[in-house]
């Protein structure tokens, strides 16, 4: 119920300017042609999976088009092709496409986040809208510390985000805090002392996927390694 009543407070989140402006004009006016028929989202968008997860998969921000249209994190751009097939071949997702809201997907032992909840301009949210919205990232490693195991950060931003959000909770994370590489690993401690893998890869997003820096191998590889 506590993440539930989490996902109600970011889903009204107003807090951006920029973002705010940003969502709905995509929403209203700029939608992609191919989509212009269809309902946009519009709003914040809220994490998906197992709210029970012992992996927690923190990415970038939501897409104009993908999850700003789907109102599902990841779903309806190609970063959520490449990464939703990753988690049904590792045994994490029940299905490897995602389509839209109600396509029947669900996660097992896996959970998405953004680490800011609101598609910024040019997929680049500035370090004030990081620093805003954090709390919510946040609230929810909190809400998750009791049953949480492993980290995956996707792409710098994620990583970046976690052990910032992590200091802030008390946890003990190393000093100073360690540079963001794919494959990177670094224990981290919760105040209740339970030990926490967070592990670096680089952002499913197409800049890397279709240029081969990071392979579905390569992305198999990381999740097999944390489950489920
Ligand atoms: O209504 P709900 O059971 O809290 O599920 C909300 C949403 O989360 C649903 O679309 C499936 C997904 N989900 C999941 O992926 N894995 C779970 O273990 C539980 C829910
Ligand atoms: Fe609120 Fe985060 Fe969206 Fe900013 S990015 S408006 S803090 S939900």
């Amino acid at each position: 119920a506590t993440l539930d009543h989490l996902a109600a407070g970011i889903s009204v989140c107003r807090a951006c300017p920029r973002l705010v402006a940003w969502r709905e004009d995509v929403a209203r006016t700029e939608r992609r042609k191919s989509f212009a028929a269809q309902p946009y989202w519009g709003r914040p968008v809220p994490s998906f999976g197992d709210p029970e997860a012992p992996l927690l998969i923190v990415g970038l921000a939501p897409a104009a088009n993908g999850a700003n249209r789907t109102g599902r994190v990841f779903t309806g751009d190609p970063s959520g092709d490449f990464l939703f097939a990753a988690l049904h071949r590792t045994g994490f997702a029940n299905q490897p496409t995602s389509e839209a809201a109600g396509d029947g997907l669900g996660l097992t032992g896996a959970r998405i986040i953004a680490s800011v909840r609101c598609a910024p301009p040019a997929n680049a949210p500035t370090p004030q809208e990081r620093l805003t919205c954090r709390p919510w990232l946040a609230r929810e490693l909190e809400l998750s510390a009791r049953h949480l195991r492993a980290i995956l950060a996707l792409g710098a931003a994620g990583w970046q985000a976690t052990l910032t959000a992590l200091g802030e909770l008390g946890w003990e994370v190393p000093r100073p805090l360690p540079k963001f590489a794919h494959g990177a690993r670094v224990q981290v401690t919760s105040p209740a002392g339970d030990e926490v893998t967070l592990v670096g890869c680089y952002h499913v997003s197409p800049h890397n996927t279709y240029t081969g820096r990071l392979t579905p191998q390569m992305l198999d590889d990381v999740l097999a390694s944390l489950g489920p």
